[in-house]
């Protein structure tokens, strides 16, 4: 995408917006740090607009990113179904529909869609599609959108762009941190972002549960290709052991992509009798995206996800067949 296409895309984004009120803003189930920081940098985006919008995810966002929120509430769709629709949608950081889960079911009809994203695995789904492929995180299209249409940037915005960098490039660390993603950092921290309390609580701090689960899942490491594929599983037994849910379950994947050797690290998440979610990570040698779609899901080619019906061993096996298919 040119420079040019990227500047016309960003004032697409903008007319939707300006022309537009009462708006839903939604982000993908089980949302990450740069889901959250994406949901509300843009409403602080819209308040600064003077617009009034409703954020609503499918179920609850995860405690240690509401200090994003402050006094902005959000609708649990599963607990609090809002009884109303929409005609003005803002999608962040979804790569299809499916993503945003049973929100959809809050569009109206004759619902217009401005889909804001970063993964290259993006459908278009949007009447306006604002994706940035190569960029780090959908908070850094935000930050562009945001400069794009003059708005101030208010502590809370960049508090909420940095930690959706933070969180996406795993604090600075993955391939897509490009300069581009240094140079706004810089700028947020020289306009007061505390970047180093952001990385303790989004990335340092574990819950009692979190270590809880890994002990238990510690256990379950296993290999495969020679040491090239590593692997972890969780079972529902395992969380119920730990008092843990699926927010402690981030960065699991991690413990078998970092071991020496390995190529793909994948963790294996039992959902219930015949359904596993599984994350997939890759050095780079394998497109863990190509795998993952194989099986229906998504993602890049160093993070995917897919979603399985089948049981924890089956699941597994089908997995790291498929892993070792593509390294051959
Ligand atoms: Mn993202």
């Amino acid at each position: 995408m040119s420079s040019n296409e990227y500047a016309e895309l960003l004032q697409a984004a903008a007319r939707f917006i300006r022309e537009n009120d009462d708006f839903l803003v939604v982000s993908h189930v089980q949302p990450d740090g740069d889901a959250a920081g994406s949901t509300f940098a843009v409403a602080w985006m819209l308040r600064e607009l003077g617009k009034t919008f409703t954020l609503i995810n499918e179920g609850p966002i995860p405690a240690k990113f509401m200090y994003m929120a402050e006094d902005i509430p959000v609708v649990n769709y599963e607990s609090n179904p809002p009884g109303r629709q929409f005609r003005r949608i803002i999608a962040v950081d979804c790569a299809d529909p499916e993503r945003i889960g049973r929100v959809r079911e809050c569009f109206a009809p004759d619902a217009e869609l401005l889909n804001i994203d970063h993964h290259a695995t993006n459908d278009g789904f949007g009447h306006w599609n604002l994706v940035k492929a190569d960029a780090a995180a959908t908070v850094e299209v935000l930050y562009d959108l945001g400069e794009a249409m003059g708005i101030p940037f208010s502590q809370q915005l960049n508090v909420c762009i940095y930690s959706g960098l933070l969180t996406d490039t795993g604090g600075f660390r993955y391939s897509s941190t490009s300069p581009k993603v240094m140079r706004i950092a810089a700028d947020l921290l020289s306009r007061g972002v505390q970047g180093h309390e952001l990385a303790e609580r989004l990335l340092e701090t574990m819950t009692r549960q979190q270590v809880s689960l890994l002990k238990h899942c510690l256990s379950s490491l296993s290999f495969a290709a020679d040491g090239r594929i590593a692997w972890l599983s969780v079972t529902l037994d395992d969380l119920k052991a730990a008092s843990a849910g699926n927010e402690d379950m981030e960065g699991l994947v991690n413990y078998a992509r970092n071991v020496e050797g390995v190529e793909v690290g994948l963790l294996f998440k039992e959902k219930g009798p015949e359904l596993v979610k599984v994350s997939l990570r890759s050095s780079g040698a394998v497109n863990v995206a190509e795998v993952a779609a194989s099986f229906g899901g998504g993602g890049h080619v160093r993070a995917a996800g897919c979603t399985i019906a089948a049981s924890l061993s089956d699941a597994v096996d089908q997995v790291v067949k498929k892993v070792e298919a593509a390294m051959a």
